[in-house]
C-alpha cells in the first residue's frame, strides 16, 4: 500500500476541499503548506479529458501576498528582473524573483490591481517572509499581507464557453495576461486568461473563501452538456508544455538564465532589483548550464521525484528533474538542467532513470 498524507491543520485546505473531495480525488501534493490535488482518475485520463474538454482545479495553493501602499510598486521592483515600469493596471505578468545572489526564490504571476496595489501569485516557496523583510529593513511604505484569496482555473478547450455561462460573454475578450473584474454572487472577481497549462483558458482569483463553493458549484451546473470535471495541474501536459516547476526544476542554486528565463529578465533597466547586480555579473560570462528538453524512447519511465542524472559518454552532463509518458507524442518527455557542452538540439545522452539507462535526445523547444 502506498503511504498515506497525515493530513492537519499545517497542510491548510481550501475553499474548495470539500467539493474536490466530493469529485473523488485520488492523490494530493503539499504547495505553500497547502492541498494541491494532483490525480483525479489518473494522471494519463486527466491529461487525456483536460485537452479534449474542460476542467476546474482547486489552485488555492497558488497564495497571494499582497503588497499595498505608497512604494508597493518600488517594493515589487527590488524583488524582480522583470522591468515592471510600463505594466498597466489590468496586466499580469510571468516574473522570476531572486535574491541578492541572482538566485530563483520563486517564479510566481505578478497581478497590478492598482498603481498601489498588487498579488504575487506564487509558486512553492515562503515568498511573503522575503517580501515582509524587504519591507521591513528598508523601511518602505507598504503592507504585506496574505489575503483570503484563492485561485481557481478552469482550463481547457472548453474553458471559454464554461467561463462564459458563468460570468458572461465578457469573458472572452480578456487577453492573454490580462484581467477583467467581473460579478459573482454580489463579488466582483478578477478573471485572468492565464493558467498552468497550455490548453486555454482562466483563473478565477476567488477573494473571500464564502465564495468557493458557490461558484463550484455554479461551474459544475453550468457545463453539464460540456463534460466538466475536477482536474489539477497535470504531470504529463506540464512537461509538454514546458512549463516549469518550482522547488523541482529550479531551485534557489539557479539563476533566472539558467532557468530559460531570460525572456522575462530586463535585468539592466530593472532598477532596483535587488539581484541585479549579481545578474549582470554573470549575465556577462552566460549561463554554464541551462533548462533543456529530453525525448526518450523505450517504455514507460516512473515518475521522477528526485534527479536523474545525465551522462555523455562517461561524463556528467546534467539531471532530469520532471519526466512522464506523453501518449499524445509516443514518448517519454523530460525537463533537465544540461551543461553547455551538451545543450545543442539533437544531442544525443543518456539518462540513468531508475528502469536502467536511456538514450535522451535534447530539445531546444517544449512539446506543446
Ligand atoms: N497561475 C497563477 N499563479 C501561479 C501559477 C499559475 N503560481 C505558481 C506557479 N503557477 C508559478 N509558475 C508559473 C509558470 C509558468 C506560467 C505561470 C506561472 C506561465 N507561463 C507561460 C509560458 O511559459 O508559456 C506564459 C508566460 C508569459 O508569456 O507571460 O503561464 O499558473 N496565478
Amino acid at each position: 500500500m502506498p503511504p498515506y498524507l497525515s493530513i492537519s491543520r499545517r497542510t491548510r485546505r481550501t475553499p474548495f476541499t470539500d467539493r474536490v473531495t466530493a469529485a473523488g480525488v485520488s492523490a494530493y501534493t503539499i504547495y505553500n503548506h497547502m492541498l494541491l490535488p494532483t490525480v483525479f482518475t489518473s494522471v494519463e485520463e486527466d491529461y487525456r479529458h483536460l485537452k479534449s474538454a474542460v476542467q476546474v482545479w482547486d489552485v488555492a495553493c497558488e497564495r497571494q501576498v499582497e503588497i499595498r501602499g505608497p512604494q508597493a510598486a518600488e517594493l515589487v521592483q527590488m524583488l524582480t528582473p522583470r522591468d515592471l515600469s510600463d505594466m498597466m493596471v489590468g496586466q499580469c505578468y510571468y516574473t522570476p524573483m531572486v535574491d541578492e545572489t541572482g538566485g530563483m526564490l520563486n517564479d510566481p504571476v505578478t497581478v497590478k490591481l492598482d498603481e498601489d496595489r498588487y498579488w504575487v501569485s506564487i509558486a512553492d516557496s515562503d515568498l511573503m517572509f522575503w517580501i515582509k523583510g524587504l519591507a521591513v529593513g528598508y523601511r518602505l511604505a507598504a503592507d504585506v499581507i496574505e489575503p483570503d484569496v484563492s485561485p481557481l482555473a478552469i482550463q481547457g478547450p472548453g474553458a471559454d464557453d464554461l467561463a462564459a455561462r458563468v460570468f458572461g460573454e465578457e469573458v472572452r475578450s480578456i487577453r492573454f495576461f490580462r484581467y477583467k473584474r467581473l460579478s459573482f454572487n454580489g463579488a466582483d472577481l478578477v478573471v485572468a486568461r492565464s493558467g498552468y497549462s497550455k490548453q486555454g483558458g482562466f483563473e478565477i482569483y476567488v477573494e473571500g473563501g464564502q465564495h468557493g463553493e458557490p461558484l463550484w458549484d455554479a461551474l459544475f451546473e453550468a457545463g453539464r452538456d460540456l463534460d466538466v470535471r475536477a482536474g489539477c495541474p497535470n504531470l504529463i501536459e506540464r512537461i509538454e508544455a514546458g512549463m516549469l516547476s518550482y522547488g523541482n526544476d529550479m531551485t534557489r542554486a539557479n539563476t533566472p538564465h539558467e532557468c530559460g528565463l531570460g525572456r522575462f529578465c530586463d535585468t539592466r533597466s530593472a532598477i532596483g532589483c535587488v539581484g541585479r547586480d549579481a545578474l549582470l555579473r554573470v549575465a556577462r560570462e552566460g549561463p554554464l548550464k541551462q533548462i533543456r528538453y529530453l525525448e526518450m524512447g523505450g517504455e514507460a519511465l516512473p515518475p521522477c521525484p528526485e534527479p536523474w542524472k545525465v551522462n555523455a559518454g562517461g561524463e556528467f552532463a546534467g539531471e532530469v528533474t520532471s519526466a512522464a509518458w506523453s501518449p499524445d507524442f509516443g514518448v517519454n518527455v523530460a525537463i533537465a538542467m544540461i551543461g553547455r557542452d551538451w545543450w545543442d538540439e539533437g544531442t544525443l545522452l543518456e539518462v540513468a532513470t531508475p528502469a536502467g539507462n536511456r538514450m535522451a535526445r535534447v530539445r531546444n523547444r517544449s512539446w506543446l
